[in-house]
């Protein structure tokens, strides 16, 4: 069935039968939720076709998922329409609106070349006018349409992103600043009656951009949760800490949550929710929400290190949306694992609608930072938001998770703006073994993972310049070669809680299985958590790290599905680092399709390696 496709949804609060979305609306006689999709905006690409983690293939992932899942017909579906440069002015500068409304006029690429140089982390090309423009339209076209009633709540699927974009300045992958811009749009039409906007930024990086814009306003809360380790993370500085609350009338209006590392995820970011952004939200008192939704800090995303799931999303989203009324516009901004994004943003679509819950649990604790952190934050603005100064209960903050031992893949590479330049043998070895391709390919293999190996696989795959495939890392001694499983390889990379879900699923399914052959009713999921607690044998938290790990390990290998997602997101996540490495060394990229030619090559030679050894 075709989607719903339409320029602007119907006028009036009551929508027409024909306009409606599903049967639910359609008795509830609730506006339906929107969503707007539009191909222009992949024509925003790199000029000769590097490699970028902001590639055009975001979005269209996205709507593949989506229309996979039926989610379009259920929606409203609008099409792209373009910012008008009024509303842009209200946020940027005429120099600026005029410099990318230029930016496809001009006749070389070269040119743009020039002008995306002067920005930190942007590219341009004859598609970047047009995309920049729809992206920031259409996230007021659908907060309009929610202001007006015609729209219950709205996801706008844009790029590019627009969180770091400032008023004379494109920065970040970003160009304007969409979610600014439409938060000018609704607080300068008066007769919107919009008088207090909260933004929830929840990319895991600091929206600079927002926050500058709306520093001193108090009709803006501007809320954004993001990575910091000290100031280095991207965008790196002062901007995202959290003393940074907002000045004049806007003090108090700024709050930042800044993590101290990676690895955060469901929990943590619940925790934020529990005791920073939830009471602030209910005593603000919002007339809309709109959220500054990248995905990057999704569990497999390659720049982010952190790990929510898509379960973890929508309870964030949910336990926003009894604020407003409801009323909440999602725009896109970052993520860039391709899977992990479709996944979260279809976890979120399908909360907006409240059709089904999304599956999954709270398991874990937050990280002893977080509680830190939260601590920190209650602190500084308590003097604004005074419920904020009652001390969180001793056992609250007693419960808490470990940070992960080994040294972290994602903390050796990740998009942090200091590049660390000493590193542990730990280190070498974590890097070597995303990055050799042999590894790739089979980390998880229990073969010791030596340097003769690699350097086979290095010169397969460069026959030029072996020495630098492995992009600066220096060749560890043999006495570092190390022995990597796949358990120690998800702890290393956070996915533990993750799978650990997933494990429960798995048994819960196989039981569900045995009792419907027998003819017996199924057990229910909350149900059969009840009963995996009350069980005699210790519970999972409490088995040793091995061999919760090791169990994570088989159940991966046991179900093919599992197993390509944790493989593609692992294929992911070293391509673009290879390619990331490669980029600053100033050689080309290597093509996806390449890479995995040179994997899966690799992958059969260790096979047969494999068999010939035993
Ligand atoms: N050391 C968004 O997620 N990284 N933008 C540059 C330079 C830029 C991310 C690294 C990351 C921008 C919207
Ligand atoms: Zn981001």
């Amino acid at each position: 069935m075709e989607e719903r496709r339409q320029s602007r949804p119907p006028a009036g609060s009551k929508p027409s039968p024909a306009t409606m979305a599903s049967q639910e609306d359609l008795r509830s006689r609730r506006p339906p939720v929107g969503l707007v999709y539009d191909d222009r905006m992949c024509r925003h690409s790199t000029p000769d076709g590097e490699l970028h983690p902001e590639c055009p293939d975001r979005i269209r992932s996205i709507w593949t998922k989506l229309k996979f899942e039926g989610i379009p017909q259920r929606c409203v579906v609008l099409n792209g329409k373009e910012a008008e440069d009024e509303h842009l002015a209200s946020v940027h500068t005429k120099r600026h609106i005029k410099l990318i409304k230029g930016i496809s006029n001009k006749e070389f690429d070269s040119r743009r070349d020039r002008v995306a140089s002067k920005f930190n982390s942007i590219y341009l090309n004859k598609g970047s006018s047009e995309a920049a423009y729809l992206a920031a339209g259409s996230v007021v076209e659908v907060c309009k349409s929610v202001v007006e009633g015609q729209l219950r709540s709205g996801f706008a699927i844009v790029r590019p992103p627009g969180h770091h974009a400032e008023a004379n300045e494109a920065m970040g992958f970003c160009l304007f600043n969409n979610i600014a811009v439409a938060a000018n749009f609704l607080l300068d039409k008066h007769q919107l009656g919009i008088k207090k906007i909260l933004i929830v930024d929840w990319d895991v990086h600091h929206g600079n951009g927002t926050q500058k814009m709306f520093y001193k306003d108090p009709r803006v809360l501007f809320f954004s949760v993001h990575r910091y380790d000290s100031g280095t993370f991207y965008p790196a500085g002062d901007d995202g800490a959290y003393f940074m609350i907002g000045e004049g009338p806007g003090a108090g209006y700024n709050i930042n949550v800044p993590w101290e590392h990676g690895q955060c995820g469901d929990a943590d970011y619940n925790a934020i929710w529990d005791h920073v952004l939830l009471p602030i939200a209910k005593a603000y008192n919002p007339d809309i929400i709109l959220i500054s939704a990248g995905f990057d800090a999704a569990i497999g995303d390659p720049l982010g290190g952190c790990c929510i799931t898509p379960y973890g999303y929508s309870l964030l989203l949910m336990k926003l949306m009894d604020f407003a009324q409801g009323k909440i516009v999602m725009a896109l901004e970052g993520g860039y694992n391709l899977t992990s994004l479709a996944n979260s943003v279809f976890a979120c679509v399908r909360t907006l609608l409240e059709e089904k819950t999304i599956n999954g649990s709270l398991r874990g604790h937050p990280f002893k930072s977080t509680w830190r952190v939260i601590q920190q934050v209650r602190q500084r603005l308590k003097s604004f938001w005074p419920f904020l100064a009652a001390e969180i209960p001793q056992e609250l903050l007693a419960c808490t998770r470990k940070e992960t031992q080994t040294q972290l893949i994602y903390n050796s590479t990740s998009d942090s703006n200091v590049e660390k330049e000493e590193q542990t043998p730990s280190q070498v070895c974590s890097a070597n073994m995303v990055e050799g391709v042999g590894d790739v390919v089979q980390p998880f293999s229990n073969s010791s993972v030596d340097k003769d190996k690699h350097g086979e696989a290095k010169t397969t795959e460069h026959k030029t310049n072996d020495q630098d495939s492995f992009e600066g890392y220096p060749v560890p001694e043999a006495s570092d070669s190390k022995k990597f499983s796949m358990a120690e390889y998800i702890r290393s990379i956070g996915l533990e809680d993750y799978f650990m879900e997933a494990v429960k699923r798995h048994v819960h399914g196989k039981i569900n299985k045995k009792l419907i052959e027998r003819g017996s009713n199924p057990i229910e999921w909350n149900d059969f958590l009840k009963h995996l607690k009350e069980e005699k044998r210790p519970p999972i938290e409490a088995i040793s790290q091995e061999s919760r790990m090791t169990q994570i390990a088989n159940f991966i290998k046991s179900d093919k599905n599992v197993s390509d997602f944790f493989f593609k997101s692992v294929r992911q996540h070293v391509y673009q680092k290879i390619n990331g490495k490669r980029k600053k060394k100033g050689n080309d990229p290597i093509s996806w399709a390449k890479f995995n030619e040179i994997a899966d090559d690799a992958l059969s030679k260790n096979i047969a390696d494999d068999a010939a050894d035993n």
